[in-house]
Parts: C-alpha cells; sequence; structure tokens
C-alpha cells in the first residue's frame, strides 16, 4: 500500500499538477523574475517533440534539441539549431501580440527563457509563483520539469528547492495560447486572446515549515467575530504556536495548529470600523508562526442579502458599478498597479462603488487598489458562453481557476461576489456544472455572494424575464441585456417590464452600445456618440423600473481589443462599447451614466 501511494504521489508530481498556492505573495520574502526574457516562436513545437513527435521531456535521454534544456554546442562541430541567448528579448510581465508586431495576431507557443542566480541557504525552501499564464505552460527550471499549468488568468507556484542552484539556473517555460473547445474559456470569446507570460514570475523563500495560507474575514453576517483558518505547509508537530494580531483592535489570539496543518478559529473583536467605499478602511494583520512573521492589510465587513436587498454592514447598498476588461486603453493586457489605478480611477470619476472584473480573474493588483480604493468587486471566471458543460476535464479545469481565484482574493474586503458564469446556453448538463461551482465556492468562501450574468427571455405578455433553473442556487440574480443595440426599440424602453420570480437582488451586469469617439451624427445613427448617448438615456428609464434591482454595471469602462469586432472605419478590432475610448477620450454616454450615478447616490 504504502509503495503504492509513492508510485502515486510519484505520477503525480510527474504530471505536474500545480502544488497548493501559496497566497499573500506581495507580502513575503521574495524575489522578482519580472523582467527581460529571451524568446523563441515555435509555431511546430520543434522544442517539445522530435521529427517523430516523441515529446522530448518523456524521454529519459539528454535531448539537445529540446529548448528546455538550453542546451548550447560544446565544440564548433556540434549542431544545435536554437540559442536562447542569441534570441530576441520581451518584457515579462506582458503579453507577446502588443509587444512584439508580427505576433499581434499569433495564437501558437513560443518559448521563453530567464537566466538568474539564487543562493539559497540550508534548510530553506524555494517556490516559483506564476501570476498567471495564458493559456498553457509548460515550465522547466535548469532542465527539469516542474509541471503543466492550464487556464490564463490564475496563479500557480512550484517548489524548487532541490533544482535551484547558486549560480546560472535557467528558466524556461513554452506558453501555448492555442484555443480549443474543451478550454476555459471555449474557442469563441468577444476579448483579445493575449498570449504570454502576462503577470509576475516571482520565486519565495520560505522556513522548511511556513504558512502556505489562510483566512481572516468576519464570520458570516457578524461584525463582533473574526473568524478562519491558518494553513501550515510541512507542520511540525513540536512547532505549532501561532498567533494572530491586530494592534489596533487590540487583538492578540494565540492557537495550536492542529496535526492536518490547520488552525481553525473564531476572535471576538469589538469597535471594528468596518470597511466600505465611504470609509475603506484595512487593518495591519500580523501572523506570527513560531518567529515566522507575515503581515497583511485587511478590511473587515459583511456582505448578505435579505429579501431582495443587499445588505454591506447591516444596510442595503445599489451597486453602482461599471463592467472592466483587464486592458490597458491603447491595448495590450493590464497587470501594473499603475494600469489598476488608470483604470479604478475612471471608474471612481463614474461615480461608481462597484466594479464587475470581466470575465476571468484579474490580476492581484487591482483587487488590492480596489481595496484601498473602497470599491467592491464582482470577480468571475471565465466560463463564458459555450464551454463544453458535459466534458468532466471542462468541469475540473473550471473548478481549479476558482479555486485559485478565491484562495488568491479571499481577504480582500472588497470581493462581495464571486460569479460563476456569464451568458451561457441553458442546459441540464450547464445547471448542473453551475450548481457544483456554487457548491464548491460555498465549501471555500460562505461569507460572500455568488452571482452569474444570465440571459433574459421576454414572455409571452411582451415582460423581459429571467427563465433561468440556477436562478435557484444564486443569491443575485443579474442579467445583460441590450436593448437597443441587439434587438429592440430605444422609442420602446419605458413601455418594457421586467418581471422575475425570484424575490431576490437583481443587477443588470450589461448593457451598452457601441460608439466610435469623435464620430457625430443624429441620434438614430449607429456608432456615432449620440446613438449611444440616446442608448443610456432610455435604457436607464427602463432599468429604474426593473424590480428589486441593486445595481448595474454597464458594458463597458473602455473600448478593448477583440478579433470579433471587424468593421472597417468604426471597430478596426475594438469593441467600441467603452464609456472611454482606447485613447482615453470619455464619450458622451459616460456623462449619462455618472449624472444617473449622482442620482442614485442621492437616494441610496
Ligand atoms: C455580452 C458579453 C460581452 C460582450 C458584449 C458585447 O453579452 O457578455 O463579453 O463583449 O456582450 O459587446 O456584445
Amino acid at each position: 500500500m504504502k509503495k503504492l501511494l509513492i508510485v502515486l504521489l510519484l505520477t503525480s508530481s510527474v504530471l505536474g499538477f500545480a502544488q497548493n498556492l501559496i497566497s499573500n505573495v506581495p507580502n513575503r520574502n521574495t524575489t522578482s523574475l519580472n523582467g527581460i526574457w529571451n524568446y523563441i516562436i515555435d509555431p511546430y513545437q520543434t522544442g517539445f517533440y522530435s521529427f517523430h513527435l516523441d515529446q522530448y521531456d518523456k524521454q529519459e535521454k539528454l535531448a539537445k534539441g529540446a529548448f528546455f534544456n538550453n542546451y548550447h554546442a560544446q565544440n564548433k562541430q556540434e549542431l544545435v539549431e536554437y540559442d536562447f541567448d542569441k534570441s530576441p528579448t520581451i518584457n515579462i510581465p506582458g503579453d507577446w501580440n502588443s509587444q512584439v508586431p508580427e505576433l499581434k495576431y499569433y495564437e501558437g507557443n513560443v518559448w521563453f527563457k530567464k537566466s538568474f542566480d539564487y543562493n539559497l541557504v540550508s534548510k530553506k525552501r524555494l517556490f516559483l509563483y506564476l501570476g498567471a499564464i495564458n493559456y498553457k505552460a509548460d515550465v522547466y527550471l535548469n532542465g527539469k520539469k516542474l509541471g503543466t499549468h492550464e487556464g490564463g488568468f490564475t496563479p500557480f507556484n512550484y517548489e524548487v528547492t532541490s533544482i535551484v542552484q547558486p549560480k546560472g539556473n535557467y528558466l524556461v517555460i513554452k506558453v501555448d495560447n492555442t484555443r480549443h473547445k474543451e478550454d476555459v474559456p471555449t474557442l469563441n470569446t468577444d476579448w483579445w486572446n493575449y498570449g504570454g507570460i502576462t503577470r509576475d514570475v516571482t520565486l519565495i523563500e520560505e522556513e522548511s515549515s511556513f504558512v502556505e495560507d489562510y483566512t481572516i474575514q468576519l464570520k458570516k453576517g457578524n461584525a463582533n467575530v473574526i473568524s478562519g483558518f491558518i494553513k501550515i505547509n510541512n507542520l511540525d508537530a513540536s512547532q505549532n504556536n501561532v498567533s494572530i494580531s491586530i494592534p489596533e483592535l487590540k487583538i492578540n489570539f494565540k492557537g495550536k495548529v492542529g496535526d492536518n496543518g490547520i488552525l481553525s478559529f473564531e476572535i471576538p473583536a469589538k469597535k471594528i470600523s468596518l470597511w466600505s467605499p465611504e470609509n475603506p478602511k484595512l487593518y495591519d494583520v500580523l501572523i506570527d508562526f513560531n518567529g515566522q512573521k507575515i503581515k497583511d492589510t485587511i478590511g473587515f465587513r459583511t456582505i448578505e442579502t435579505k429579501e431582495d436587498k443587499i445588505l454591506l454592514n447591516g444596510k442595503p447598498i445599489f451597486l453602482r458599478g461599471i463592467s472592466i476588461h483587464e486592458e490597458n486603453a491603447k491595448g495590450g493586457r493590464a497587470n501594473s498597479q499603475e494600469d489598476a489605478l488608470r483604470l479604478l480611477n475612471w471608474a471612481k470619476e463614474l461615480g461608481c462603488n462597484f466594479v464587475r472584473l470581466a470575465h476571468y480573474p484579474h490580476n492581484e493588483n487591482i483587487i488590492r487598489e480596489a481595496d484601498k480604493m473602497g470599491l467592491m468587486v464582482w470577480e468571475e471566471i471565465p466560463v463564458y458562453w459555450t464551454v463544453e458543460f458535459t466534458n468532466k476535464n471542462t468541469y475540473q479545469n473550471s473548478q481549479d481557476q476558482l479555486t485559485a481565484a478565491i484562495t488568491r482574493d479571499k481577504n480582500r474586503a472588497s470581493i462581495i461576489i464571486w460569479s460563476m458564469a456569464n451568458e451561457t446556453p441553458i442546459s441540464d448538463a450547464r445547471n448542473e456544472f453551475i450548481k457544483k461551482l456554487v457548491d464548491h465556492t460555498k465549501s471555500l468562501d460562505n461569507t460572500r455572494l455568488i452571482s452569474a450574468a444570465l440571459l433574459t427571455q421576454s414572455d409571452s405578455a411582451g415582460f423581459g424575464t429571467i427563465n433561468d433553473a440556477i436562478g435557484d442556487y444564486l443569491d443575485i440574480i443579474s442579467f445583460n441585456q441590450y436593448l437597443g443595440w441587439y434587438g429592440g426599440k430605444l422609442e420602446d424602453a419605458e413601455k418594457i417590464l421586467w418581471k422575475t420570480k425570484y424575490n431576490k437582488p437583481v443587477i443588470v451586469s450589461e448593457f451598452g452600445g457601441d460608439a466610435k469617439a469623435g464620430f457625430h451624427g443624429e441620434k438614430n445613427e449607429r456608432w456615432t456618440e449620440e446613438y449611444q448617448e440616446y442608448l443610456y438615456i432610455q435604457n436607464l428609464k427602463m432599468i429604474e423600473k426593473i424590480p428589486h434591482l441593486s445595481g448595474t454595471s454597464p458594458w463597458i469602462l473602455v473600448d478593448f481589443r477583440s478579433p470579433k469586432r471587424l468593421l472597417p472605419g468604426i471597430q478596426d478590432g475594438y469593441n467600441r462599447k467603452g464609456l472611454i475610448s482606447n485613447d482615453g477620450e470619455k464619450k458622451k454616454a459616460f456623462y449619462i451614466m455618472q449624472n444617473w450615478y449622482a442620482k442614485m447616490k442621492k437616494e441610496y
């Protein structure tokens, strides 16, 4: 049995499952591997397969042709047909499409290499943490395979303690952003498939036993109890003391980690200054595990629903939101703190207290900035349109992405909603799939609200309805509707009524239409700023009358690149539904929304 277990463990590491995710990376002892990397474009995967398509990383003997070996000819005669050090360079983190002109439309394989030195003193452990790679990554350090990871928007890590050397390490990553039907997202999306190492690459140094992850949040619906868990990696049972202190709240809790490596706790707390958009208070929190200290800044707030209201800290709120893609106005994946501030400051200017970060988990910087700025956040996974709901691997992949997002972000007060899916076609398999994701989310975090952006129908009496069985599992009924753009007449807006069978809060998670900034005309001329402005005026008249309305997040803050938007002279590869153009110019509809939010702010 023991032997079998060892074999299983070995096989799993060979298959390369990412290890348990380490959280709160920004506050750990880290070394950044960001910067200039070499890359090789490899459309035929020449560095991965032999000429008879044997996969090099499954072979025993050293394959000189395998790019992950970073091999250099030993003498003038030897044949080696690649050389990272003579290959071009690219900035990491960063997508390849917006950095290398000939890769603008490329979907396929690119290899990346970074060399580094690292002096790891004995008894310490080292982990390689990858913030996100789109879509599939095969990761190698010094020629050894660390693993394969799929999913373009979530972090993963590998232990490299026994592989790293003081000098001349080479980290090689093959990135493949080829789309597949069974992937998450699937073949068809309305956003650019930016390929590459799009988020930070970091080495994390730890002791042999360390705090891997924790939750420190208010207990569901209770503003006087802080609860959660602390999880120790490789617990040494003789050293199991943990303390959690929050000096400003005079909390100094001491506990012992159980044999399973976990300490669960509930700490009574008094007079917490609760986090809210008006008061984005974050407390310094210190965890001390046998003298190892890890710091975080955490806000405390409650979020619940009661009948058709969303209650923040026990009081009803209206979510004045905007949808945002993780993209810079000029194109390219956003990642930095500066990128985050640009986007979130625009949202603030619009009058928002809420952002829908569509359609996948965004980078950690933007979530942490939202925490500081007092913006509530909707975070979602790319279960978008027609993912393969009958495919077990597709489900597992979606669940893994959700787990990683929750693990990374569950201590951020700003996050109030986990969203399971966007505009997915109703079927039994899909309902079952989403239900499982909901159950999984609740098992990891029962303190937040759950939603999904649904599609709408109209009933025989002409009412707009939400006739979707997964509404039963959701805390908030959210739906996307495009009156005056994909259907319906804007003149009818005031007459259109909505109903839902659920006595739950409703969010209009998308509405909008395209306008090319600077293009003017009559309000009935498509693509003009006037058309978009009129569309917003009319939609808002309809939206105001939606029963149970608790928020809106129009589509979208900034124009974004989409391979599906091809109209020359107008779209030119951009979805133009932004309230702000990709040159940062505000369109007329921006001010309609801004006024409406000013009004809603007064009413609530
Ligand atoms: C939607 C999708 C969003 C699209 C948008 C559009 O319903 O959820 O991803 O970009 O419509 O512009 O059509």
